[in-house]
């Protein structure tokens, strides 16, 4: 009797647990490693293992020296750590990938049942929690409904038909300013971004130590690119990646859209298989959320900066991704990311790794960096991948939103500096 009490105890347990997560993907038991390969082989054979055992690379194999994070299912893990510890080994990282996707949404229904979720004004939202898409619309609509000078412009539609939107700061001045844009969620597992951005943009609103950042500078932020891909990882799949777009020649659905933008687009660093977690997609600018960025990006005036967010292993990278020839603006690029490393490190003590983005983490083709760097000619280009080093890679606790996004606001505002100081604008 006892037992069979117990029994259905567990069960309901599992069941409410169940509810509360909402997510239909189930990643129990799963766990992530990390390798760090000692020579050029190892990294040839990590790679092999992909193909071997389906791994899923939180950070891809490259060089040696360089850690590399994957995804493990239990039936896996005998195999596979016979495999590893016929090379360097291997560290296990986070003991159960579902119990961190568990944790963050209790969480979020714990803030959430305080009504802490429902936001009044820019000011009253919670910036300390991970908002749905449907609350990141509403927090634009609260921003220009504050702002007269904040506009909301909606540039395209996703694969799914839901709005594409950039929230445009320019505040009145005297004299032309420069324009930054700063994008978000291209990767749309990589939840800090929005996160740390929307808290930045309220700071740049709000703090006197960053108003001058509006005051100085106009700034696009587009919050949320792959729409479609972030709903999926709230109600679907937490880990997914990609965009949501179905083709005809295939059974799996996205395209990973940091590989489809028609710069150097290729099989190099990116992969033509539509399974793999970097498929470039069929053409260039498949992928309606791609496609229509550029044309709105083109279609501005000059543009003095563009960056585009990412998580995670704290780096900041600068073009080519496609080629280890140091594009021409190398000595300026390398010299903005000191100053904005100097100045994210003195906020939390986090070191943001900066070089050009092929050698300092791996090859990519058809990128956002290269793309806003070598066609829409923007020289102050970059990726930015915000926290942490692996401890919860993707799935970051909500308590580090803040505080991210402290320290990325410090580079942000050094690039801010960086282009009011050398803008040589139009009608002075
Ligand atoms: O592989 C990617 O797309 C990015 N890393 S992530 O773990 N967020 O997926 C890095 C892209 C870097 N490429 C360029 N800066 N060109
Ligand atoms: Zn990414």
């Amino acid at each position: 009797m006892m037992r069979r009490l117990v029994f259905i105890l567990v069960l309901l347990e599992i069941y409410i647990v169940k509810i509360a997560v909402g997510n239909k993907v189930d990643y129990s038991g799963q766990q992530v490693w990390r390798v760090t390969p000692n020579s050029p082989e190892e990294v040839k054979s990590l790679r092999e293992l992909e193909e071997k055992f389906e791994v899923d690379f939180w950070t891809e194999p490259t060089s040696p020296g360089r850690f590399v994070d994957f995804r493990v299912k239990p039936k896996q893990f005998f195999e596979l750590a016979n495999a590893l510890n016929r090379m360097s080994g291997y560290e296990i990282y986070i003991s159960d990938v579902q119990s961190l996707i568990i944790n963050e949404k209790l969480s979020h229904n714990k803030r959430k049942n305080l009504g802490k979720a429902l936001a009044s004004s820019v000011q009253a939202f919670d910036y300390s929690q991970y908002h749905p898409a449907k609350e990141v619309y509403q927090w634009m609509d609260l921003v220009t409904s504050e702002y007269s000078f904040a506009t909301k412009e909606q540039f395209g539609v996703t694969f799914e038909g839901r709005p594409l939107y950039v929230l445009k700061f320019e505040k009145p001045s005297a004299k032309s300013k420069p324009t930054i844009v700063v994008d978000a969620l291209i990767h749309c597992r990589e939840w800090i971004t929005t996160a740390s951005l929307m808290f930045i943009f309220k700071e740049m609103l709000q703090n006197p130590s960053f108003t001058h950042m509006m005051d100085e500078v106009n700034w696009y932020f587009v919050p949320m690119i792959n729409v479609d891909g972030y709903v999926e990882t709230w109600i679907g799949d937490r880990l997914w990646r990609k965009t949501r777009s179905t083709g005809p020649n295939s059974n799996c659905p996205g395209v990973d859209a940091n590989r489809n933008f028609d710069s150097y687009w290729s099989n190099e660093g990116a992969s033509g298989n539509p399974c793999a977690f970097s498929y470039y997609g069929p053409t260039p600018e498949s992928e309606s959320e791609v496609r229509h960025l550029v044309k709105y990006v083109m279609g501005q005036g000059k543009i003095d900066a563009y960056v585009t967010t990412h998580s995670y292993t704290q780096l900041i990278l600068y073009p080519y991704g496609y080629t280890s020839t140091p594009c021409a603006d190398d000595a300026v690029l390398n010299a903005t990311s000191k100053l904005m490393h100097d100045a994210m490190k003195a906020v939390h003590g986090k070191t943001y790794t900066y070089g050009p983005s092929s050698t300092t983490i791996y090859v990519t083709s058809g990128t956002t960096t290269d793309w806003s760097y070598d066609v829409a000619g923007i020289v102050q280009s970059y990726t930015f991948e915000l926290r942490d080093t692996g401890r919860y890679g993707f799935i970051l606790p909500a308590d580090q939103i803040i505080p991210n996004g402290e320290e990325y606001l410090a580079g942000l505002e050094v690039l801010s500096n960086y282009v009011r100081d050398n803008y040589e604008g139009s009608g002075m």
